[in-house]
């Protein structure tokens, strides 16, 4: 997640299996497999405890260390140790409660919308600072009235809509969402952008945040911290005495690049200074 200003937010952690014979397998094909079995449980806890874990060897950049945003499960949400479970990983690993996001599905926190905002508010209280993303908001099946009394702190706009913003019946969703997100008082990050307009729309419509390959593909997580580093190099001359001399002499160029993520990022980094200094 990128703001506004080119700062990197936070790194969304996915799981990826590399198995031995079948190459790449898909989480699409792996986590359904680990619902129906329970096997969630065990591997869960491992990818929050190891996101956590590698978390902490990012470099710290202008004194602030990005944040680390895990996905929870349906079935790992409703659990009733999961709170004891994310308090033994933030034990084990050391990491600063303040420095977590735990992104949940509207439809996750809707089976059971009483004891969803217990949990929430009990993660939030035994862990201060910890933040709750609703993940790929407007897809899901939310009830308005809920929503104002859930702990969360972020809505995720689902990539659906972003990748069809050109639509539009898609961008009067997308606005009323903002509007929604604002209204509510909650930070809005606007998920899988890829293009030039679509990041200078949510820059325009007040988002917080942003992410998707515009800014980086995925990467895998012995890459992230040289990924921070260059990003914070890129965002640091970006915001110096040279700044303007260098986007004027170094036009963007969103298309049809072959960049690996580094280039990626500190292109966007100057982008998003560029359309703030626009405003
Ligand atoms: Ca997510």
């Amino acid at each position: 997640m990128v703001s506004e200003s080119g700062a990197t937010l936070a790194m969304e952690a996915l799981l990826r299996w590399n198995h031995p014979t079948q190459g790449q397998i898909p989480p699409s094909r792996f986590i359904p497999v680990a619902e129906e079995t329970g096997m969630i449980m065990p591997l869960g806890s491992w990818a929050i405890e190891t996101a956590f874990r590698q978390a902490q060897l990012w470099p710290v950049i202008d004194g602030v260390a990005p944040a680390v945003s895990v996905n929870l499960s349906a079935r790992q949400f409703e659990r009733s140790d999961l709170v004891e479970s994310i308090g033994s990983a933030i034990g084990r690993t050391g990491i600063d409660p303040a420095r977590i996001i735990l992104e949940i599905t509207e439809t996750c926190v809707m089976n059971s919308p009483e004891r969803s905002i217990q949990t929430l508010q009990t993660l939030k209280n035994r862990f201060p600072g910890l933040s709750v993303a609703i993940d790929d908001f407007g897809t899901g099946y939310s009830s308005l009235s809920y929503l104002t009394r859930l702990p969360v702190d972020i809505l995720k706009i689902d990539i659906s809509f972003v990748s069809r913003l050109a639509e539009a019946g898609h961008e009067k969703i997308v606005r009323a969402i903002i509007n929604l997100g604002h209204s509510l008082g909650l930070r809005l990050v606007a998920e899988g952008v890829e293009t030039e307009e679509q990041l200078r729309y949510f820059v325009d419509n007040g988002c917080y945040a942003f992410q998707g390959h515009y800014f980086s593909v995925p990467v895998v997580a012995e890459a992230v911290g040289a990924l921070l580093s260059s990003a914070g190099d890129s965002a640091a001359a970006a915001g110096g005495p040279g700044a303007a001399q260098d986007r004027s002499g170094n036009p963007v160029d969103a298309a049809g690049s072959v960049d690996g993520p580094a280039e990626h990022s500190s292109r966007a980094n100057r982008l998003i200074r560029g359309a703030s200094a626009a405003q």
